[in-house]
């Protein structure tokens, strides 16, 4: 009875806080978080007090979704990332909870306006680049389609370094986010748990069975806090649950009254340290002893909470692959893997056969990139000596599958290939492939290249893991939220189906021979080029002209992605105009934003060229109003999303083979940016749903380029042979505002001090061809519009709901909830 009248008052709560206004809870949490009136809270104030408010509706929604995946007993996907790059929060999850109107009207009471409050909100920057923003992209994608899903990842403390400019070098400085950030993390202490490092494992037999006992280890408890991810128009919510390591050990208080204090602090600095930052890198693998930690770290609490929710909510411990599945996102959380088996075994007592057998029905695997320096292959010692349980397990499922390979007629020499430890190595992508269910390339072409090439020894015996799932973009954040103008233009046209369904942006094509529509197209291209000079201004103090052409390289600066190559075609272009001063050209607009991992020199000498062109273009008038060239500094999310929807030209020059697929392509591509590119990554997909006539592709294919590379690239040859290529490397000795390049001009021609393994050279000329075709066809406004215009009703197949829908359909069997 107590109970039913304890529900009955709940309910009443409850309805009677959906009945409280928007205005009423905001102020209403002004006055307990600050003891204020509404009208005397400052900005800060009011953002916090209004984030609280919208994260306490996702909570309240989140709870009422839960409890329907598991009345309706759903499989759930947890997709395992050691990065989420998220961005900003609060515009998204106004947007999608549908109270902007509301909330502009009560801001508007408080003298503030919710892009105030946007400004007031740090970037949550728990990433690198792709790897780290598609994450993000697939929350809003699972929680946008109604599928039950769980993100996992670290609780860094700081997040992708701030980058700092001075003078032309690029500077490091700490990205402190939590302060403003915080208030959309929930700490669950309930489901804290503890992780154990160090140590040695005793095997002991008891009745017949044997068991393994961990001694003299060091643990860490991890505690979660979670985000909430609202979606588009629905009634899930993804939850991101960050692990934020700390220190359970007492206090060593014996060292402390000895006056050791390094000592007695020592142990709660390193538990803590684990979940201090975010290694600043991406596409370069170093055994690092304290990024292993992290990756076991984040899968061991990860695994942990899903096994105890499992038997909390189902029991049956043998039932655990039915209601969950696992994603590992790049090789980072392999450790995922013998982390199952260990739990199985050592915690619920099973057969190695049945933890192995129940692992690999529930673990998947995607691989995003086949650069050789970016795999993951930790030395067997620290393995052994960090995680001795989880070492003998890789023994343990590496045995396994020699033998399993040995039935199917691999060879010794091809299996010394295949197997998970060689050579003293322990390498996780072979882990992955040999645990997972499915392992899934990002693009087509990256699928086949890891089928062909990178992974061909186990596609020879499994032929049927191999899927393809081509990336895809939260599009309503890169589009309806970032691009408003060109969005209430698409919805007076063609409806706003397309919100809901990326493929309705099709309807456009009805209007590709329409003037007036393409016009329009034009100006408000043109509005948010203005918008964008204003926030560089405001920002940076940095000014540009909306009426030159904006072409814009944005990414994580690595050889690579060649932005050295963009920068020697604006050298070829600045030549002939220092040549002939009167040469009329298209006034254009270089923008490139970039970090470079702290310690990638060349990418650092590439960024102080960059920098040094700009400030040398922008102190000579006579040739910045016809070929300017900015540097954004500490590109971000945010930044993005200003810049998207601003640009004409989307420069996608990576030598093919070496993009997995990008994702900014297709950001570009539905705000009506034409790629100009080479045929590599998700390119050579938008190239067949735009058709020729509508992309600027140039350069090898994937296959000239190994043919190239095999023969031996001889970039002296190049010199000796193209008048162009000989006078932009030698304006590169005369250099830049005061600065000399001659180690960037030995860099191309393979002397010093490395070589170019990304051919540069090799390149160029068409990539100069097509810059004409390019050239010419913006000249022609209405013929560009059109591009523009086929480009955007084409983007639909990018959006990330449809990555998702393969995901679940393809690889982990998910099903929506009703
Ligand atoms: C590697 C490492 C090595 C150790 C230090 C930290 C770290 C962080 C990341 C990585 C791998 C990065 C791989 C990556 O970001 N790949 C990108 O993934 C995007 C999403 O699939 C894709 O669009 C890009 O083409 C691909 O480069």
């Amino acid at each position: 009875m107590v109970i039913e009248m304890d529900s009955i008052v709940k309910d009443i709560a409850k309805e009677t806080s959906m009945e409280i206004s928007l205005e009423q809870r905001i102020s209403e949490k002004i006055s307990s978080l600050y003891g204020l009136d509404p009208h005397e809270a400052n900005v800060d104030q009011i953002y916090k007090a209004t984030a609280t408010v919208v994260n306490e509706i996702l909570r309240d929604k989140r709870k009422a979704f839960n409890t329907k995946v598991r009345d309706q007993k759903q499989r759930r996907v947890y997709y395992i990332s050691m990065e989420f790059l998220m961005g900003k929060s609060l515009k998204n999850n106004v947007n999608n909870l549908g109270i902007v109107d509301e909330l502009t009207n009560v801001l508007k009471g408080l003298g503030v306006t919710l892009e105030d409050l946007y400004e007031r909100e740090p970037d949550a920057a728990l990433g690198n680049g792709g790897l780290g923003r598609l994450g993000a992209c697939y929350l809003d994608g699972l929680a946008s389609q109604d599928y039950p899903a769980m993100g996992f990842s670290i609780r860094y403390e700081y997040g992708l370094f701030k980058q700092k400019i001075v003078d032309g070098y690029q500077t490091e400085l700490p990205d402190v986010w939590l302060p403003g950030g915080e208030v959309w993390l929930s700490k669950r202490r309930d489901k804290a748990c503890n992780v154990k490092f160090d140590g040695y494992v005793e095997e002991k037999t008891i009745d017949g069975k044997v068991i393994y006992d961990y001694k003299d280890y060091n643990e860490v408890e991890a505690v979660p806090y979670d985000m909430m991810v609202s979606g588009g128009n629905s009634d899930a919510i993804s939850v991101l649950r960050l692990w934020r390591s700390r220190n359970i050990r007492k206090f060593d208080l014996n060292s402390f009254t000895q006056g050791d204090y390094a000592k007695a602090t020592q142990e709660y600095t390193d538990a803590d340290l684990i979940s201090k930052v975010l290694y600043p890198s991406d596409n370069h693998y170093q055994g690092k002893t304290l990024r292993l930690k992290q990756q076991y770290f984040l899968c061991s609490a990860s695994v942990q909470n899903i096994i105890n929710d499992h038997i909390r909510y189902y029991g049956d411990i043998r039932k655990l692959a039915k209601y969950s599945v696992i994603h590992i996102n790049d090789t980072h959380p392999t450790l995922s893997i013998p982390e199952i088996v260990r739990i199985l075994m050592d915690d619920h007592r099973l057969s190695f056969d049945e933890a192995w057998d129940i692992t690999k029905n529930m673990v998947n695997y995607t691989n995003h990139t086949v650069l050789s320096e970016a795999l993951e292959k930790w030395s067997e010692e620290l393995i052994q000596r960090k995680l001795p349980r989880i070492y003998m397990i890789i023994k343990q499922i590496d045995q396994r599958f020699c033998d399993e390979a040995k039935c199917l007629g691999v060879s010794n020499e091809e299996l010394n290939n295949l197997r998970i430890i060689h050579n003293g190595e322990v390498r996780m992508a072979n882990m992955c492939v040999i645990a997972s269910g499915k392992v899934n390339g990002v693009s087509a072409l990256h699928t086949d290249i890891i089928k062909n090439n990178l992974f061909n020894g186990f596609y020879k015996i499994y032929p049927d893991k191999f899927v393809n799932v081509t990336n895809g973009i939260a599009y309503r954040r890169w589009l309806c939220q970032s691009n408003p103008a060109l969005c209430n233009y698409l919805d007076s046209l063609i409806g706003p189906e397309y919100r809901q369904d990326a493929k309705n942006l099709e309807k456009l094509l009805a209007f590709k021979d329409d003037e007036s529509v393409l016009k329009k197209l034009d100006e408000i291209k043109y509005q948010n080029k203005c918008t964008f000079a204003k926030y560089l201004y405001k920002k940076f103090g940095i000014v540009v002209d909306p009426t030159t052409r904006f072409d814009v390289q944005v990414k994580r600066l690595h050889e690579y992605k060649r932005q050295l190559l963009n920068v020697l075609k604006i050298i070829a272009l600045l030549t002939d105009l220092e040549e002939d001063p009167y040469r009329q050209i298209t006034p254009q607009t270089y923008i490139f934003g970039a970090k470079a991992a702290s310690t990638y020199y060349i990418a650092k000498d590439i960024i102080l060229l960059i920098n040094s062109l700009a400030t040398e273009i922008q102190n000579r008038p006579e040739i910045r109003n016809k070929l300017n060239v900015v540097f954004v500094e500490d590109y971000n999310v945010t930044t993005a999303e200003v810049l998207m929807p601003a640009s004409e030209v989307s420069e996608q020059i990576s030598l093919a083979g070496k993009e997995a697929s990008g994702t900014g392509n297709m950001k570009f591509m539905i705000n009506g940016a034409l790629t100009f590119g080479t045929e590599d990554g998700a390119n050579v997909e938008i190239h067949q749903e735009v058709g020729d006539d509508n992309v600027f592709i140039f350069g090898m294919r994937d296959y000239q380029v190994s043919e190239l590379w095999q023969k031996g690239y001889n970039a002296q040859w190049y010199y000796d042979n193209n008048y162009i290529i000989k006078r932009v490397l030698d304006r590169l000795d005369r250099g830049f505002n005061g600065k000399s390049f001659s180690n960037i001009k030995h860099y191309l021609l393979n002397q010093y001090p490395v070589a170019d393994p990304y051919m540069c050279l090799a390149d160029f000329d068409d990539y100069m061809r097509v810059y004409y075709q390019m050239d010419e066809a913006y000249n022609d406004r209405m013929r560009w519009n059109k591009m523009s215009l086929v480009n955007i009703a084409k983007a639909g197949i990018f959006s990330a709901d449809r990555s998702i829908r393969e995901y679940a359909d393809n690889i982990w069997n998910l099903k929506k909830v009703k």
